[in-house]
């Protein structure tokens, strides 16, 4: 590996575990977001750019060995805001990679994008079976980015690792995060694998920890060399007391989004 990882939205949640995680395993690490970051750490290069900035994402890009873009809104919000932000943003990281001549991008999609997939009767459920099935106006913004991406994989040759990301949170906090979570310490296992997997080209694979209630399959993910070390199951006692067991013929149970399928998330809710 030469150069560093250039991570984009570094100031943000999981931007910050990547760069107390990833130096960690090696990686030199560039942290652009719009904001300064805090804190930062001895070794770090730091930008402050807008990442629908082309000329300023492709300077950030130039000797960078690999793109890992989180930047972006992370939940839902207006059609202005979420194409602008996601959709802009993710073109101006691949094509910046293109023109710099950074040969593998890290995108940090959504189970959202495959939202309203439903959970397999039996079994666990594969990415390949979870085609794009937008939840909201944010999914619809994930599903740009694998396509985006695939096709900077095809038509340019670059490798494109999309993590569909469960919930990145310290711990979990629902009964939905009991299947859905992905650590902090995952979050960073699984960032580090998509850098390292020999010559990945176009990949999908579902970002979540090894937990005991999960049902989306992980052998995509374990492919790359992922390995979890944590399971949400530490947290189910006290969350199931505080809100009750999962009904799982409930929606936010039975759909890949949860909650995102629901009425609180149409769109009257997001109007500019
Ligand atoms: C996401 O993609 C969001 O960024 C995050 O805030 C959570 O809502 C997460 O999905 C989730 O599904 O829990």
């Amino acid at each position: 590996m030469t150069g560093p990882v250039l991570v984009t939205g570094a100031a943000g949640r999981i931007g910050t575990v990547l760069r107390g995680g990833l130096p960690e395993r090696g990686w030199a690490v560039r942290s652009l977001d719009v904001v300064a970051v805090p804190e930062p750490r001895t070794g770090e290069e730091h930008l402050v750019a807008d990442v629908t900035d082309l000329a300023a994402m492709t300077d950030a890009a130039r000797g960078a060995s690999a793109v890992v873009h989180l930047a972006g809104i992370s939940g839902e919000s207006t059609w202005a805001a979420i194409s602008h932000a996601n959709i802009e943003g993710t073109y101006c990281a691949l094509e910046a990679a293109r023109r710099a001549g950074v040969g593998r991008v890290v995108l940090a999609s959504s189970n959202h994008a495959s939202g309203y997939t439903e959970r397999p009767a039996d079994g666990l459920l594969r990415e390949a079976d979870a085609p794009p099935r937008p939840d909201t106006y944010y999914g619809v913004s994930k599903v740009a980015m694998e396509a985006l991406g695939s096709l900077y994989a095809d038509r340019y040759g670059l490798d494109v690792v999309c993590l569909r990301i469960g919930s990145a949170f310290a711990e979990p906090t629902t009964t939905r995060q009991l299947s859905t979570w992905l650590s902090p310490a995952d979050t960073v296992a699984l960032v580090d694998a998509a850098l390292r997997a020999p010559s990945p080209g176009f990949r999908v694979v579902w970002g979540v920890s090894d937990n005991t209630r999960r049902w989306w399959d992980l052998s995509a993910a374990e492919a790359l060399g992922y390995r979890s070390t944590d399971d949400a199951e530490g947290h189910a006692a006290a969350l199931v007391a505080a809100h009750g067991e999962p009904d799982l013929a409930d929606p936010v149970h039975r759909r890949v989004g949860g909650e995102y399928t629901t009425a609180d998330f149409d769109a009257e809710n997001f109007t500019a």
